[in-house]
This record gives structure tokens, sequence and C-alpha cells, in this order.
């Protein structure tokens, strides 16, 4: 019942996709009013808001003169759902606090400097995610595994704080050189933030080593794109070379993404990501990490950097539900670890062309693990309906990959792994190495075992006569092989 071929479809049900049995807070018709109007489109009863200028100005009054952040100011205290209207340019913030500590960056809360605040309930819409553009401020180059000294009188700031019991809807625009020295390079959310058709792209968090050391024990920094403590519903969502680095007894995780709170996410692809290590370091940098609850369907997971440690591209401790998605070569999947038994996670129609490390609970159900199973001892693992390599350790349901002299389906091929995000000009750069997504090994069409999802990760039916005996049944995996 969660899956489905569009954002569209969903928009009836966008709260109920949560997973049963997460607490959830009660519904706002603000919430709801944010939810309609970002999914359907709908008109909105007020005026928008026009901003006429991209300079980062600031009187807080949107009349003919309205800079981004006078409509945001605007919305922080107009009671209800505000519509911002941002046309297609490049809006840089440009108005930075006062440098503090170590002569580093600080952060002010009133929306009058660094980043957007966001303490009301407002949607802020651009034009495209390739034609509006939000940018952090300019800074000087960085060298990788930038000094604290590097980072001294730069001014930084992230993109946008979503604070405590606010709304933010953001639609049709493209967040951009956001810089935290801590968490959330482009967006850090503690209360209600939904995104569509938003392009997260090369936002940074540059974790210094007084602000590692200072408390004697180690410090993480989180979230080279967006950390969420609160609700975040994302559709048709790419996170591309957003990073994180940390320094000293810093810690690490989450290049693109950070979730202590709920998490929903659609459509959404993690592309060229970055979490490189200094070599002692113990510990890896995944993509995205899951401390909270995470609802992720029609997800793609290529050409992340992962640091030295293992190839984790998405490690879950807490609730996660995965179906119809990808992990390209090198991009592995770790639940729980030694130290946690409790995390749970429920795949369905997922393909893995790389490794799964599982210490925790998980149930998988028609899917792919190409690189087979990694159960440790305390794991509770089960598989309806698993294709994995001949004598690996998959207990459960699970057919062997075997060769086929005649291989109606194909693998996708590896992709090399990248050390480190490429500093290209552009999205369409970079994405225009993306492979293809792959169908299934021949052995995975129409082999699913019970109940299937109508749609694979590109949306496309399921299920289909794959290998052409007259008979449509699902495959297994993320994308479903068209009839011949
Ligand atoms: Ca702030
Ligand atoms: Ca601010
Ligand atoms: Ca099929």
């Amino acid at each position: 019942m969660f899956l489905c071929p569009s954002t569209q479809c969903e928009s009836g049900a966008v709260f109920a996709l949560i997973p049963r049995g997460v607490h959830m807070r009660p519904i706002s018709s603000t919430a709801l009013a944010l939810a309609g109007a970002l999914l359907h489109g709908a008109a909105l009863a007020a005026q928008p808001l026009q901003v006429t200028t991209t300079a980062d100005e600031f009187d807080g009054i949107c009349d003919s003169h309205c800079s981004l952040r006078d409509a945001i100011e605007q919305a922080n205290v107009t009671p209800g759902l505000t519509h911002i209207r941002l046309p297609a340019g490049d809006y840089r913030i440009s108005r930075p606090s006062p440098f503090g500590a170590y002569g580093l960056a600080t952060e002010e809360d009133q929306n009058q400097t660094d980043d957007y605040d966001i303490r009301g309930e407002m949607i802020i819409q651009g034009a495209g995610s390739e034609s509006t553009r939000i940018i952090g401020f300019q800074f000087d180059d960085l060298p990788s595994f930038a000094t604290t000294a590097d980072l001294v009188g730069q001014p930084l700031a992230r993109l946008f704080e979503v604070h405590p019991d606010a709304h933010l809807g953001l639609v049709d625009l493209q967040l951009m050189d956001g810089f935290s020295l801590l968490e959330g390079g482009a967006l850090a959310n503690h209360g209600e933030t939904l995104l569509k058709n938003v392009d997260i792209y090369r936002n940074r968090v540059r974790t210094p080593e007084p602000l590692g050391s200072q408390t004697g024990k180690p410090l993480w920094g989180v979230g080279g794109g967006v950390v969420n403590y609160g609700s975040l519903k994302a559709y048709n969502t790419r996170f591309v070379s957003n990073s994180v680095e940390v320094q000293g007894l810093s810690r690490l995780s989450g290049s693109a993404l950070f979730n202590y709170g709920e998490l929903v996410l659609r459509d959404a692809l993690f592309y060229s990501n970055a979490s490189p290590l200094e070599i002692w370091k113990d510990v890896g940098g995944p993509v995205l990490e899951n401390h909270g609850s995470a609802d992720i369907a029609r997800m793609r997971m290529a050409r992340n950097s992962l640091g030295v440690d293992g190839n984790i591209a998405l490690r879950n401790h807490g609730i996660l539900k995965l179906s119809n998605s990808e992990f390209a070569a090198l991009q592995g999947l770790q639940n729980g670890s030694p130290e946690d038994h409790d995390a749970e996670a429920n795949l369905i129609h997922v393909t893995l062309y790389a490794g799964v490390r599982n210490d925790a609970g998980m149930e998988v159900r028609n899917s792919v693990f190409s690189q087979g199973c990694g159960n440790g001892a305390q794991a509770r693992f089960t598989a309806s309906g698993l294709l994995a390599p001949a004598g690996s350790e998959c207990p459960g349901d699970v057919f062997p990959i075997q060769a086929r002299s005649t291989d109606a389906g194909k693998v996708a091929p590896a992709a090399p792994s990248i050390s480190v995000a490429p500093a290209q000009r552009t999205i369409q750069i970079e994405l225009a190495s993306l492979l293809p997504p792959g169908y299934p090994n021949a052995a995975a069409i129409d082999a699913a075992v019970g109940d299937c999802s109508e749609h694979d990760m590109t949306g496309a039916f399921r299920p289909q006569d794959g290998n052409g005996d007259g008979v449509a049944l699902c495959d297994l995996g993320a994308m479903e092989k068209p009839s011949p």
C-alpha cells in the first residue's frame, strides 16, 4: 500500500506513510495544508509574497523591495501559511555574523544574518531546481582536510534552520554550498519540513579541531546536506556531492543526510557524496545514517565516497523500511552493529550490488543481494524470495545466483569507487556519468514470492512477464524487467 508510481498518487496519504508503531506528533492543520499545497500544487488562500531581488538585504518588510530574508521574516511573524515565490536566479547569503571562538564563524537564530531561520509556516517555491538556487557564502577554496586555520575568518553558514514548531516547504529549487561547522550543511530541521523537486548540492560540514576536542569526548559532525531532528518528508530529491570532514577527536556520519527524527523519502538519489577520513580514524562515513524512523522508497545510492573502513552507504540504528531501491557496487548497507542489536530493517524489492552487514533485526523480501549476507551472532534475519550467491550465509527462502546459458537479464556493471567528490561545476556534469539502473540477473526474473509492489524503482508497472513464458510475475530486486 505504501508503494506508488509517482509522488502525486501518495499525496492523500502523505502522513500515513510513517511506519506503524512510530510515535507521531498530532498533525496540525498547517501541516496538512503544507502537504496538500506541496503535493497538489493547490493555490493558497493568501496572495503569495513575491521576492524582487536576489541580494541578501534585510529590512524585514516584503513590499516592492523584497529579499528572500525579508519574505521569510514577514512569514515568520504572520499567522498561518505564507507562500513565497522565488523567481529564477542565484540567491547567495551574504550577511555574516561576527566571528567567535577560535576566529570561527558564529551563528545567530533571528534571521538577521547567516542562515535563514524559519519560525513560522511557509512554502518557498522556486522556478526549478536548476534555475532557482539558494547558495551559501562565497568563501575561499578549502583544501581536503581543511585545518582550523583554513576556516578562521571564513564567512560560513548553512542555508536553513527550521526551529521547533515551525513548518517549511521548499519546492522546485536548489540548495547549494551551505556550510556548517557541526551539522546540516544545507538544512537543520527541528520542526516540520517538506521538500519537493529539490536538489541538495555541494553542501558541507567541516568540524574543526577545537570544536571537536573542547568537550574531551568525540563530537560528531553529521549531515553534510541535511540533519533532521523533526519530521522531514522529501519527494524527488537529489543529494549530490555533499560532504562531511572532521578533525581531531570528532567523528562523522551522514555525508548527505543524518536522521534523528521521522524521515520519509520518495524518489531520492544519493550520488557523489563524500566523507573522506583521516586514515587513523576507526569509523566509516555513511551517506545516510538513521537513528530515528526512516520510510524510504525508490532510492538509488551510487558513486558515493565512503571513507576507509568498509563501504557503508546506509547505516541503520533505528527503524528502517526500504523498498524498490538500488545500491550500486561498493555502496553497502549496515543494520545495527556489534553494540546495537535493537535496530530493525524491513527490505522489500531492494537490489544490493555491494555487501550487507546485519547485527540486529532484518526482514527481507523479494530482493537481490549479489554479494550475499553477513549476519552477526545475535542477528535476527529472515528472508523470503532473496537472490544471493550460492553458498552465501543468508538463511531463509533463498534462490542461489547461478549462470544461465541464455541470460535474459543483466546485472549492472560495477561502478568505480571515487576517493573524493569531484569539484565539478554543475549537477548535470556529475550526473552524466551515472549508470542506468540495473535489471536483475536472469534468476530474479518473475521469481517474486508472495505479495509484491505495484511499481518498481522507476515507477514502471509490476508485474511484467519478463521471461516471456506467458505468466507475468514480479521480479526480485529494485527493477522490473519489461515483457520481451
Ligand atoms: Ca540559525
Ligand atoms: Ca540566522
Ligand atoms: Ca516480471
